[in-house]
């Protein structure tokens, strides 16, 4: 069991190891976890604090907003525009950037986030987090849109909060993946977790079989010998869990393995995938790769794509190491 020490304590520590996060990263991450305690506290009043249900109106995606989506947004920027750490921000629910407004001082860094990912969740009680990803901003002047448009290789820190049965959070900032456990009764994030590790192999897959019939064919491939189970090539039987919200979907991966897949498929073709690459798919695959795993598009690695727009899309397998690299051959096979 880990040390019992407190977010704060841990990004200390982490300040102090040479080199490893500058004291400016520290107090944005401190004030990510603020804001992700505000949300939590929004998600846990449900229906008695008026956050439940539509907001009626649409975001940059075409999808239906709800209200936390708008709330946690807010909570997020409010928390993050004055603290002098960040130039700008940039959200799944904006369509452009969040430039750090001039009255407050501009930092370095570049925030981006889901503020509210697995929204179809909210109404029915199911877990839902926020992800997020920091991003140094390139030398210049000014601040733009192209700044936000850098691999996934760059980034200096990213994780999530779930909200569940417990409030978790989830931090990489290049040295493993540390998981914090919100402490209620004190208000803060206390270490439960370090250097998570996903093992190699795994009999279950996450993936909305729903969509099957649209799938490519090297998914197909995929799935079928996991459902033939152990009458079919791979030998054994699969087991198949889908929450509907990636944050709960990637967290159960990383606690016990799995491999989380959302594919391109032929319902809307000339999109590369329905996750975004930016708020969702980079995060997640950094802390994936972290703790061992791997997280592909089915030909590259997420991390190495530049993206090309700010609400750039990706296809996603990400996971144990040995499924994620088999679903990958399948694609360069095809
Ligand atoms: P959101 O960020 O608008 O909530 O959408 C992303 C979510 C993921 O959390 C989840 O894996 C996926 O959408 C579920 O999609 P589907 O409803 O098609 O199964
Ligand atoms: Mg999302």
């Amino acid at each position: 069991m880990p040390k019992r020490i407190s977010l704060t304590r841990y990004l200390v520590e982490q300040q102090r190891m040479e080199g490893h996060i500058p004291s400016q990263l520290r107090l944005l991450l401190e004030v990510v976890a603020r804001a992700c305690k505000r949300i939590s506290q929004a998600v846990n009043k449900g229906a008695l604090g008026d956050v439940m249900g539509s907001a009626e109106s649409e975001n940059v995606q075409g999808e239906m907003q709800k209200k936390l989506d708008i709330i946690a947004n807010e909570v997020l920027i409010e928390a993050n525009e004055w603290g002098g750490h960040l130039a700008a921000m940039a959200s799944e629910e904006m369509e452009g950037i969040y430039v750090v407004p001039n009255r407050y001082p501009q930092g370095e860094y570049l925030l981006m986030f889901d503020p509210l990912d697995g929204s179809s969740n909210i109404d029915v009680n199911v877990s839902i987090g926020t992800i997020f990803s920091v991003l140094v901003k390139p030398e210049g002047a000014g601040v733009s849109e192209q700044d936000f448009l850098q691999p996934g290789t760059h980034q200096v820190a990213a994780g999530y909060c779930v909200f569940g049965p417990q409030t978790t959070l989830v931090l990489t900032v290049g040295d493993g993946v540390a998981v914090f456990t919100l402490d209620r009764e004190q208000g803060s994030f206390i270490l439960t977790d370090e250097h998570l590790r996903i093992p190699e192999d795994s009999k279950e897959f996450a993936i909305n079989m729903s969509n099957q019939r649209h799938w490519a064919a090297p998914v197909t491939r995929y799935i079928d010998e996991c459902l033939q189970g152990t009458d079919g090539p791979r030998g054994k039987d699969f087991n198949m869990r889908w929450v509907g919200s990636m944050v709960a979907d990637v967290h159960r991966i990383l606690t016990r393995g799995g491999v989380f897949m959302y594919p391109w498929d032929k319902r809307e073709p000339e999109k590369a995938g329905k996750l975004r690459l930016m708020y969702e798919a980079n995060p997640m695959s950094w802390l994936i790769e972290q703790a061992g795993g791997a997280s592909t598009n089915g030909k590259h690695r997420i991390m190495d794509i530049t993206p090309t727009k700010l609400h750039e899309r990706v296809s996603v397998f990400m996971g144990s190491k040995n499924e994620v690299e088999r679903v990958t051959r399948y694609h360069s096979e095809a």
